[in-house]
């Protein structure tokens, strides 16, 4: 309850924060993009992680405010670093059921995407596959509108949600994340080895981008690589950071 108030004030008081993560080409580990990650700095107490606050904003209502918070600052940052000479950056944005069903979330995006003057292209949203499945009438039509808006759509945290290999097909999915405990696992454990080439066979077959998420090592990189995976993305190339560091190790100088 404390964090809950805490977390109204923080909006207002601007204590909250979009760090990027980059994603890199897999063949030869060019930057493809980036992951925007919420961050909220506590004055005085340090950073809150998200998976302590965001599902308390979900469960009080607050997320569909930070959660327009959060595309704003993303159509922003795109925007500046155009003017900055950086060239046009795909950035990802998470989204909570709760905005994908309750909120206007493809007006939102077009109405951020003109106010920044930027491509709506440059855009990915990230749902996860628990939120499209668990109302997939109301979910669905949503995904349809973004897409029709040349949005792109990943499916996060791929293979540990109920996911429905038959409904995946109908949906208008550009990109399928493998989940970050998948890529871990795989260099000790010969059945998740397998899992992460069959999601990536999956992804060819569907005819959708594949990324792994939380690839930690080099030995990593080089197995998903081998076996076809698209985009890597993890600590093994990059930390969250906020974007003036980024600007300063990822973006070519103009
Ligand atoms: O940044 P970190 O890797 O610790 O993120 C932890 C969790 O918080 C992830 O599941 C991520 O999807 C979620 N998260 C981070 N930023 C946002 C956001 O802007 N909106 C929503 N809904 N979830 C987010
Ligand atoms: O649920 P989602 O995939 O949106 O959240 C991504 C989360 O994974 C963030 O909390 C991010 O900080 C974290 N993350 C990103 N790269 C790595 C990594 O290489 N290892 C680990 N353990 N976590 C990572
Ligand atoms: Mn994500
Ligand atoms: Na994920």
């Amino acid at each position: 309850l404390d964090l809950e108030l805490a977390l109204r004030d923080a909006i207002e008081q601007q204590e909250l924060s979009l760090y990027y993560q980059p994603k890199v080409c897999a063949k030869d580990q060019s930057p493809q993009g980036f992951e925007a990650l919420l961050r909220w700095n506590r004055p005085g107490l340090g950073f809150v992680p998200p998976d302590r606050f965001v599902p308390i904003a979900e469960d009080c209502g607050l997320i569909g405010q930070i959660g327009a918070w959060a595309l704003a600052e993303a159509c922003r940052q795109i925007a500046c670093w155009e003017a900055a000479g950086y060239g046009s950056q795909q950035v990802a944005i998470n989204v909570s059921v709760r905005q994908l069903i309750h909120d206007d979330l493809a007006g939102m995006i077009r109405e951020e995407c003109e106010r920044h003057r930027i491509s709506p292209s440059l855009l990915e949203v990230e749902v996860t596959e628990s939120c499209v499945m668990s109302n997939p009438e109301q979910t669905t039509p949503v995904l349809e509108a973004l897409k029709r808006m040349q949005v792109r759509i990943a499916i996060d945290d791929f293979g540990t949600g109920h996911s429905s290999l038959a409904y995946l097909r109908r949906l208008p999915v550009d990109i399928i994340k493998i989940d970050k405990s998948f890529v871990q696992e795989a260099m000790s454990d010969k059945a998740t080895a397998a899992i992460v080439k069959t999601i990536i066979e999956l992804s060819k077959t569907l005819e959708m981008q594949v990324v792994a998420e939380g690839v930690e090592t080099a030995e990593q990189a080089a197995m998903l690589a081998d076996n076809g995976c698209d985009s890597l993305q993890g600590y093994f190339f990059s930390r969250p950071l906020p974007p003036e560091d980024i600007a300063r190790q990822w973006h070519a100088g103009p």
